[in-house]
């Protein structure tokens, strides 16, 4: 049986979905998209001829919407997020979960509340190839135990509304995320340093960022953030281990000489990048939602990425090491 998905969000990323939704997975038709602009809305049902609303909430309580898939900005996740945990629709929700420590908070109450698992967080890296690689070879045991990371995250460019608090909210959210999965632990403490301020930038953003987060087994992280790096988005995360250190694979492309040079290609952007794990994340999400069940990144992963980033961005401001706390413990139900 098809999952009949309603799609919550039509902008650039929304689309983006329901053409790998409509074309790529198995098993999921989109039968119904939202957006508060109605033009949009309109263009993203021409590509899967699907129904339109500019009512989220109509969309939610659709009785032939089996599940929502959530990619509006993240400030209006919450509202969505709380109404479809009511009508116990399977959700799937961009990152990030919402765009307060408090709001998502709210979120992981009402689905412990329900009893169900219900979301799944679009925290796509944990679908990546290589990141999954590294986990692999941490697992085998063979290097020790992890004690260091050195991390890059770059683009080449980023528009001018972007600014410092963003560099931690948009970006290294990715790293927050995907690393202490990686190394399978959790953050104890936050601090940034910032270097001297690259010419490509504004007076509202400071880049490059160096990150450095603590884990409470004492594994030191440093992430590079670098949103103006001009040559390509280039992500790299190094795992240095007691007894080896592992490398991320970065994609594979050909190695060209010409003009007494030798060159190799660079990805531009974070679609291209992460093609495939845009793909296997909604595959996966369809295939378990089917059953009724969802696995993957969950709500409590997006509250703790909050708050992780919440210090992040105090500690941009403070340039001390700042903690990192969660308001209530853990939930069995997460564990
Ligand atoms: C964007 O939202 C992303 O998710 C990209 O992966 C990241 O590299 C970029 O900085 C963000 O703005």
């Amino acid at each position: 049986m098809m999952l009949r998905v309603g799609v919550i969000g039509c902008g650039g990323m929304g689309k983006d979905h329901i053409r790998r939704l409509t074309n790529k997975i198995q098993g999921a038709e989109v039968v119904a998209v939202s957006d508060v602009f109605e033009e949009s809305a309109k263009q993203a049902a021409e590509i899967c001829g699907a129904k339109v609303y500019t009512d989220a909430n109509e969309l939610i309580h659709d009785p032939e919407v089996d599940a929502v898939f959530i990619v509006s900005p993240g400030f209006a996740h919450v509202d969505s997020l709380l109404a479809a945990i009511k009508a116990g629709k399977r959700i799937f929700c961009e990152k990030p979960l919402c765009t307060t420590a408090e709001d998502c908070l709210k979120v992981v109450n009402a689905e412990v509340e329900s009893g169900k698992h219900l979301i799944q967080l679009g925290f796509m890296r944990r679908y990546d190839k290589g990141y999954m690689q590294v986990k692999e070879a941490l697992a085998t045991g063979e290097y020790g135990e992890p004690l260091m990371l050195h991390c890059t995250h770059r683009n080449p460019e980023v528009g001018t509304n972007y600014n410092t608090p963003m560099a931690v909210h948009d970006t290294a959210i990715h790293e927050i995320d995907v690393l202490h999965w990686l190394v399978d632990d959790e953050y104890e403490s936050a601090q940034v340093i910032m270097p001297k301020v690259t010419k490509y930038s504004h007076s509202e953003l400071k880049d490059p960022q160096i990150m450095l987060l603590r884990t409470k087994k004492g594994v030191c992280i440093d992430v590079e953030v670098f949103v103006n790096c001009k040559f390509g988005y280039d992500i790299n995360c190094e795992v240095v281990c007691e007894d080896g250190a592992i490398k991320m694979p970065s994609p594979i492309y050909p190695s060209i000489r010409k003009n007494a040079a030798v060159s190799t290609t660079i990805d531009t952007d974070c679609f291209v990048r992460f093609k495939d794990a845009y793909d296997t994340e909604v595959q996966d999400w369809v295939d378990a939602a089917s059953e009724g069940v969802i696995k993957g990144p969950n709500a409590w992963d997006g509250y703790l990425a909050a708050v992780t980033a919440d210090a992040l961005v105090k500690a941009q401001e403070t340039g001390a090491i700042e903690k990192i706390e969660t308001a209530v413990e853990k939930p069995e139900f997460y564990k």
